[in-house]
């Protein structure tokens, strides 16, 4: 456990350098968020159970590839492919498999890229090798990763159907509303400083010209 432990160390130092940077240098930052965890010898006893693996040292780190897991939020998908990019091109950082669940989301609605790194870690007896998980996402991705997985082990990978239905439509309008973001991103980073800018009615904010804002339809207001 101790040399998974130190995998997330050396890949959590390598993420927290690239936000650092792109924080000091940058307009933007394609990371907004980094948290890691260590499965507990439990979930990694349940998860080869679960998966038939044979219950040896090797066989557990040959199969179960997220004993060490590392998550980075973004704010935007284009962000999320950068990150994998920055990553894989580490010379240190081997990527044994990339799942690109953004691109083919699973039936569930989930969405992330998963990579499996190995990383190099140096211990007084030589180098060992480490896998570790990483997960990339957006923030709406994540927000609906976070409450689909409590649901998960609050009905104990059983939910009721209308609630998985219910999931799906959350997980469209996420999607939906990433891909707004991403559009209104690019159309932000397309502007420069000569682009003539609208007033809204009733602010003093002045919106570029080329933005196209579509307002949603107002309650009324109470008499
Ligand atoms: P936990 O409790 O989060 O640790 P495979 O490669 O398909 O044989 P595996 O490991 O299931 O096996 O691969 P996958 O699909 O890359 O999933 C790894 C982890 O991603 C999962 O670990 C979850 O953390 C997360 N994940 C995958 N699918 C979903 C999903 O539908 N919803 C949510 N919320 N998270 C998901 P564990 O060990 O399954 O779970």
């Amino acid at each position: 456990m101790l040399g998974y432990k130190f995998g997330i160390d050396e890949l959590m130092t390598k993420i927290n350098i690239l936000k650092e940077e792109f924080t000091q240098t940058a307009a933007s930052s394609p990371i907004e968020h980094v948290s890691s965890r260590l499965k507990t010898p439990e979930s990694i006893i349940e998860k080869a159970q679960r998966k038939g693996v044979e219950l040896s040292f090797e066989a557990i780190r040959r199969e179960i590839a997220d004993i060490a897991g590392v998550r980075v939020t973004c704010s935007f998908i284009s962000d999320t492919y950068r990150v994998l990019e920055l990553l894989s091109g580490q010379p240190d950082v081997t990527v044994l498999e990339v799942k690109d669940y953004i691109a083919k989301p699973k039936t569930n609605g989930y969405k992330s890229l998963h990579l499996i790194v190995e990383i190099p870690v140096f211990l007084s007896s030589g180098v060992e090798n480490v896998k570790v998980e990483v997960q990339i996402r957006t923030i709406a991705m994540d927000f609906w990763a976070s409450l689909e997985h409590k649901i998960y082990y609050k009905y104990n990978r059983t939910v009721p159907a209308a609630l998985l239905t219910d999931l799906k439509l959350a997980a469209d309008v996420a999607s939906t509303l990433d891909r707004s973001m991403e559009r209104l991103h690019e159309e932000v980073q397309g502007l420069t400083d000569e682009t003539p800018a609208i007033a809204l009615p009733g602010s003093d904010v002045r919106l570029p010209e080329n933005l196209s804002l579509t307002l949603p339809p107002q309650p009324p207001m109470p008499v």
